[in-house]
């Protein structure tokens, strides 16, 4: 056993007691209530998950187990030279809730390294795809289509595997899951934008320098790929992607089952194609401008023809932040760090002044401030990643670290199938004393 996993079935062993205690002896205790408008608007704010990975808070943003962005950047261990930590040591970090030192991060690198063979139909099949499928189509579609490799589900079937024992199968799959996305987006992003050109991997690079590599992109593009991918991990468990997938696994649907259903909802532009839909926005913006930057003013004017056509500005607002996302502000940073002249950022940085208070003159948004989604793409553009309708499959990679980590605690703890209840209108009318 790897140590990873037995440290890991150290902590589920302690673990269990705390669910089964509060189930038992607590299950009756209420947890705020549900009102007629969160049962209508879309569940919003009612405390009916649990996930000890990562917690969203309002005005502070994320914190991965415990820790806030910054903590957790200072403190994962780094590949030698790098400037931007492991991968792999954050995986860890996610599943045990340990930091890891940086022997036990190379360890899981060198475990990744193994696993990260993407069987040859996947390629087939991906190079099978109409020319202009979705770079998210494909990257579900290749998810799904790896669905035969699990074990879970061939254990499962088989009869082999008892309720406690479930997350061993689901850790292994998702450690096999987690090494190939990487490699299944490359290959995605070849087969589609490089005519098929396919760039073999590289056994000596870990988890983001060999995806930087096999996308055709030099040094320092794997730091990029490993600040995106880490700073996207997780974000608790309520958002579409990490909801979705953790609803279908709770039918005892396999990773793969689970994560292409999480991609699809990831695809939805309310969601994570906003960072695509972030630079169509600015690319259109400067098309108008016939390639100028635009001024404070011209940008106020670009931002109410979107409002006023009905449409949502891209990259502001959050169902639960209700100020900057630290992560906009992660790759502000190292924006301003590695490329302040960047004409781009800059014009980032002048929506930023701009947009919070025309949402706000507007008054819809609750929350007038930047997403993770509105800079990220700046950064994959700088370092000349400029399809951008690929975007989102990198945000797929980074999700997948929580959303694989929150299933294998789900299926550790025994969460039951999910099936919350549903009433129909006149149900809540009579609720509200309106009907008789
Ligand atoms: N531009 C215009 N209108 C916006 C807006 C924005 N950026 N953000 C919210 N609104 C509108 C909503 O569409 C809603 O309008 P209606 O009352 O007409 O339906 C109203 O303001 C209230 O919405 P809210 O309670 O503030 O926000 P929600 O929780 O409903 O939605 C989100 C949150 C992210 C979907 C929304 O802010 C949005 O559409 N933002 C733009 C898309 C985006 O950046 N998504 C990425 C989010 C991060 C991620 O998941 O990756």
């Amino acid at each position: 056993m790897s140590e990873l996993k037995s440290v890991l079935a150290e902590k589920i062993e302690h673990h269990r007691p705390r669910i089964q205690r509060l189930l038992k002896t607590y299950g009756d205790h209420p947890l705020g209530q549900v009102t007629i408008g969160q049962a209508i608007g879309g569940a919003r704010g009612v405390k009916c998950l649990v996930t000890d990975i990562s917690y969203l808070d309002p005005m502070e943003g994320i914190r991965f187990r415990g820790l806030t962005i910054p903590e957790v950047f200072d403190q994962l261990p780094k590949p030698p030279g790098k400037v931007e930590p492991y991968v792999a040591g954050f995986w860890y970090f996610l599943l045990t809730g340990d930091m890891p030192t940086l022997e036990q991060a190379q360890a899981v690198s060198a475990e990744f390294k193994k696993r990260r063979q993407v069987p040859e139909y996947v390629i087939d099949m991906l190079k099978g795809m109409p020319k202009d499928s979705h770079p998210m189509a494909m990257f579900s579609a290749g998810i799904l289509a790896m669905q035969r490799e699990s074990i879970f589900a061939r254990e499962y079937a088989a009869g082999n595997l008892k309720k406690p024992e479930y997350w061993e199968a689901t850790f292994e799959d998702a450690m096999n899951l987690m090494a190939r996305l990487p490699i299944l987006a490359a290959y995605i992003y070849r087969i589609k934008y490089k005519d098929g050109d396919i760039i073999e991997e590289d056994q000596s690079l870990g988890f983001g320098s060999n995806f930087a590599h096999m996308i055709g992109i030099p040094e320092p593009y794997d730091d990029v790929c490993r600040l995106y991918f880490i700073l996207h991990g997780d974000h608790e468990s309520g958002n579409v992607s990490a909801h979705a997938g953790h609803l279908v696994a709770s039918a005892l649907s396999d990773v793969y089952y689970a994560y292409s259903a999480a991609m699809n909802g990831l695809a939805g532009p309310l969601h994570g194609r906003a960072n695509q839909d972030t630079l169509g926005w600015i690319q259109d913006v400067l098309e108008k401008m016939g390639g100028k930057a635009p001024t404070e003013d011209q940008l106020e004017k670009f931002l109410w023809e979107t409002l006023n056509a009905g449409q949502v500005v891209p990259g502001y607002g959050h169902a639960v932040l209700r100020k900057t996302d630290p992560r906009y502000t992660a790759q502000k940073q190292f924006c301003e760090h590695y490329m302040p002249d960047d004409e781009l950022f800059k014009l980032v940085k002048t929506i930023y002044k701009v947009a919070p208070r025309v949402l706000e003159e507007h008054g819809k948004a609750k929350n007038p401030w930047p997403n993770v989604d509105s800079i990220s793409g700046v950064l994959q553009w700088h370092y000349g990643l400029r399809e951008y309708d690929f975007y989102t499959v990198l945000f797929g990679i980074g999700r997948a670290l929580g959303v694989l980590s929150n299933i294998v605690w789900d299926r550790a703890l025994g969460y039951p199938i999910e099936r919350p209840k549903s009433v129909t209108t006149a149900m809540l009318e009579e609720a509200a004393g309106i009907r008789h």
